[in-house]
């Protein structure tokens, strides 16, 4: 449990602690973690150390903060692999979680000097510009927005759009998905993204570029995304030599 002689801070002690109990279900997702006070009295440590070990917690996305309510245990993270091209739709149903769009906009814009050079078209040539937040049960994941030729990826409306993209793609337009090249960074939350992901200010996002292309090298969407930081880790493997 708590170990005031060991030389491991006592406030991590307490965060191993904590963790310890939301890995063996003690704690449950969305279940209000008990107050300072019976942390102070069960392992007499003071309330500062506390206010530490549950700071760092929430920084780590483990615990989040409800104004006025206290604070509660966050879903485990989406371990989400960096090996193999996958769609939103398929990510989530492999996890056992109902896969969802809420469609903030969708248009035909012409392509601006980026999105031209992104999928190699002209400039001015027309794109659709897609904005979806990706939902997971219902809760929001990822704000993406989406740019793909228009006399590519013909015929969409909001009824595809607010299914699988891929599974359009490959089975009713039969182009064959091929591969991607994506980057990934750390960003802070802008107000767009706060209001969809439904975020506190300030909390953090990874920002995706991905641009993919089909089987002869075409590329066919660029996609811009924020992730929710405290939704998703990514995980990949890497061989030596
Ligand atoms: C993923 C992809 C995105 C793709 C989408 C299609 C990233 C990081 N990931 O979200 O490029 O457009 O899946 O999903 O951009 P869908 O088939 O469910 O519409």
């Amino acid at each position: 449990m708590i170990d005031k002689n060991s030389p491991i801070p006592i406030y991590h002690q307490l965060e191993e602690y904590i963790k310890a109990q939301i890995d063996n279900g003690d704690l449950e997702p969305d279940e209000a973690i008990p107050s300072e006070r019976v942390y102070a009295d069960m392992f007499q440590i003071s309330r500062m150390t506390i206010r530490q070990a549950l700071t760092n917690l929430v920084n780590d996305g483990y615990l989040y903060r409800q104004k006025g309510k206290g604070t509660f245990v966050n879903k485990k993270k989406v371990e989400q692999r960096l090996q193999g091209l996958t769609s939103f739709t398929e990510d989530m149903k492999e996890r056992g979680f109902t896969p969802g769009s809420k469609l903030v906009s969708f248009e035909i814009i012409p392509s601006g000097r980026e999105i031209a050079e992104r999928l190699r078209l002209s400039e001015n040539t027309p794109v659709y510009e897609i904005k979806r937040v990706r939902l997971a049960d219902n809760v929001p994941m990822a704000l993406e927005t989406t740019y793909l030729p228009a006399n590519l990826v013909k015929g969409l409306t909001e009824e595809i759009i607010n299914q699988s993209l891929y599974q359009y793609i490959e089975e009713k337009l039969s182009l064959t998905i091929h591969e991607a090249t994506q980057q990934i960074e750390a960003s802070i939350a802008k107000e767009q993204e706060l209001r969809l992901l439904e975020i506190e200010k300030g909390s953090p996002v990874l920002l995706i570029l991905r641009t993919s292309h089909l089987k002869d090298g075409t590329p066919f969407e660029f996609v811009k995304s924020a992730y929710r930081a405290d939704r998703y880790k990514f995980v990949h493997t890497m061989q030596r030599g």
